[in-house]
C-alpha cells in the first residue's frame, strides 16, 4: 500500500517535473522569437510572363531578423531570393530594384557567408508543386537605421545563386518582386 503510494508520487513528480521542464523550453523559444522590434512584409508579384507569387516577412527578434517566406507557382528547385537596392518593381522584367542591397560595398556571397551583401538571402528550395517556404533567422539585416531594409524590394530569381558568381550568383531572370514595407499590425 505505502509502496503503491509512493510509486504513484514520484510517477506525478516526475510528471510535473517533465512538464514543467517542457514548459519552460517552451517559455524560452517563445521569448528567443518575440518580436523585440520593427516588423515589415512584401507582397510577391509575378513580373511579366510569370506567375510567381508569395509574401516574405520580416520579424526583429532579440538577435536579429527573422525571415519567413511563403513562395507559389515556382519551377521545383533552387530559385535565388535578395533584397535589392530600391523599391520600385514597376518595370516588366523588375530591372528598376537595381542590384543587390550592399550600402557597405562589400562581394556577393551566400546568406551564412561574412562579408556579403546585406541582401543575400540565398535560395529558397520550391517542391514538385512549387511551393517555397523560407525560415530563418539573418544576422546582417536591419530594419532601422541608416541600413534599414524597409523601401527596398525582394527578388525571386529564375536560376539558384550560385554564391559566389559576382554580382548575382548568376540567378537569372527576376520572376517575381515586391517592395518592402513597415508591418505595423500588432
Ligand atoms: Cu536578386
Ligand atoms: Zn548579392
Amino acid at each position: 500500500m505505502l509502496y503503491t503510494k509512493k510509486t504513484c508520487s514520484i510517477g506525478i513528480g516526475s510528471f510535473l517535473c517533465l512538464s514543467l521542464i517542457f514548459s519552460c523550453e517552451n517559455y524560452g523559444k517563445d521569448i528567443k522569437n518575440k518580436p523585440t522590434g520593427k516588423k515589415a512584409y512584401a507582397t510577391l508579384n509575378p513580373t511579366k510572363d510569370n506567375k510567381v507569387s508569395g509574401e516574405i516577412r520580416f520579424i526583429t527578434i532579440d538577435k536579429g531578423v527573422r525571415v519567413v517566406a511563403q513562395i507559389k507557382d515556382l519551377s521545383p528547385g533552387y530559385h535565388g531570393i535578395h533584397i535589392h537596392e530600391f523599391g520600385d518593381c514597376s518595370a516588366p522584367d523588375a530591372s528598376s530594384a537595381g542590384g543587390h542591397f550592399n550600402p557597405e560595398g562589400n562581394i556577393h556571397a551566400g546568406p551564412e557567408d561574412l562579408p556579403r551583401h546585406i541582401g543575400d538571402l540565398g535560395n529558397v528550395f520550391a517542391d514538385r508543386h512549387g511551393n517555397a517556404y523560407y525560415d530563418r533567422v539573418d544576422f546582417s539585416l536591419s530594419l532601422s537605421g541608416s541600413e534599414s531594409i524597409i523601401g527596398k524590394s525582394v527578388i525571386i530569381h529564375e536560376k539558384r545563386d550560385d554564391y559566389v558568381s559576382q554580382p548575382t550568383g548568376n540567378a537569372g531572370p527576376r520572376i517575381a518582386c515586391g517592395v518592402i514595407q513597415e508591418d505595423s499590425r500588432k
